[in-house]
């Protein structure tokens, strides 16, 4: 079984949730794409019907347009019966760090709107203490504007607890962009989260944050495909 094996168990395991008539938020990532391909099929199949659904990217977007599934927004769509997206890390009382594919704002938009939230992932993501995976960041999304002092603020507020603080840059050694227009900073807390709660909410305070990684207590349900099976945990 290859990492992209679990993914696609995992996905397909939570595609089972999905009912005929849902809104569903659609993921973004590599795990989270092979949901999105498997509701296409389904609907293709006449086994799904009249599905809308809420991407949380514009590469999520182009997929399911491609695959054909009908698409609508939060603002005709305020509520969301399921969505199914992936996570960087889980931690065993499913609070999650998402974000490292820059995604995380439509994430966070449409998976705080949504009835359930079926996060899915391989075993590879599940951690003790979210954060401390070591190369793993907790991503920030910032507005441009002043982006530099949201940054060196940020920098301040978790230096003593060792965290160094990184714009993201894409390929080019530009700044990468957010589907919003939006930098990225990583935080990097190289001996993990300490007090999640206490630090979302701190990150959440500085001016110039638009959104940061933390999905805390969100998850209605996480599913990891392993080698040795799959695990489905409740919230
Ligand atoms: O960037 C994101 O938020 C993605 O959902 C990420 O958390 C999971 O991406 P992956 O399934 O490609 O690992």
């Amino acid at each position: 079984l290859t990492l992209d094996d679990l993914k696609r168990i995992a996905a397909y395991e939570a595609v089972e949730f999905v009912e005929s008539g849902m809104v569903v938020g659609l993921g973004t990532g590599s795990t989270a794409k092979h949901a999105v391909a498997r509701i296409a099929e389904l609907l293709h199949e006449g086994k799904l019907k009249n599905i809308v659904g809420i991407p949380t990217s514009k590469t999520t977007e182009a997929q399911a347009l491609a695959l054909g599934i009908p698409l609508s927004d939060l603002d005709r769509h305020p509520f969301v019966d399921l969505a199914i997206d992936g996570a960087d890390e889980v931690d065993p009382q499913l609070n999650l760090v998402k974000g490292r594919g820059g995604s995380l704002y439509r994430e966070k938009r449409v998976e705080s709107v949504s009835r359930r939230f079926i996060v899915i992932a391989d075993e590879t993501k599940v951690v003790e203490k979210l954060g401390e995976s070591g190369g793993h960041a907790v991503p920030v999304e910032v507005a441009r504007f002043g982006w530099n002092v949201t940054l060196e603020r940020l920098r301040t507020l978790f230096e003593s607890s060792g965290c160094v603080a990184k714009l993201r840059s894409n390929g080019g050694g530009e700044p990468f962009l957010t589907d919003n227009m939006n930098y990225i900073v990583d935080l990097y807390f190289r001996n993990g989260v300490a007090y999640l709660q206490a630090t979302s909410d701190a990150i959440k305070r500085q001016i110039g944050v638009v959104e940061h990684g933390l999905f805390l207590d969100m998850a209605t349900t996480v599913i990891i495909a392993g080698r040795l099976g799959v695990t489905v945990k409740n919230n």
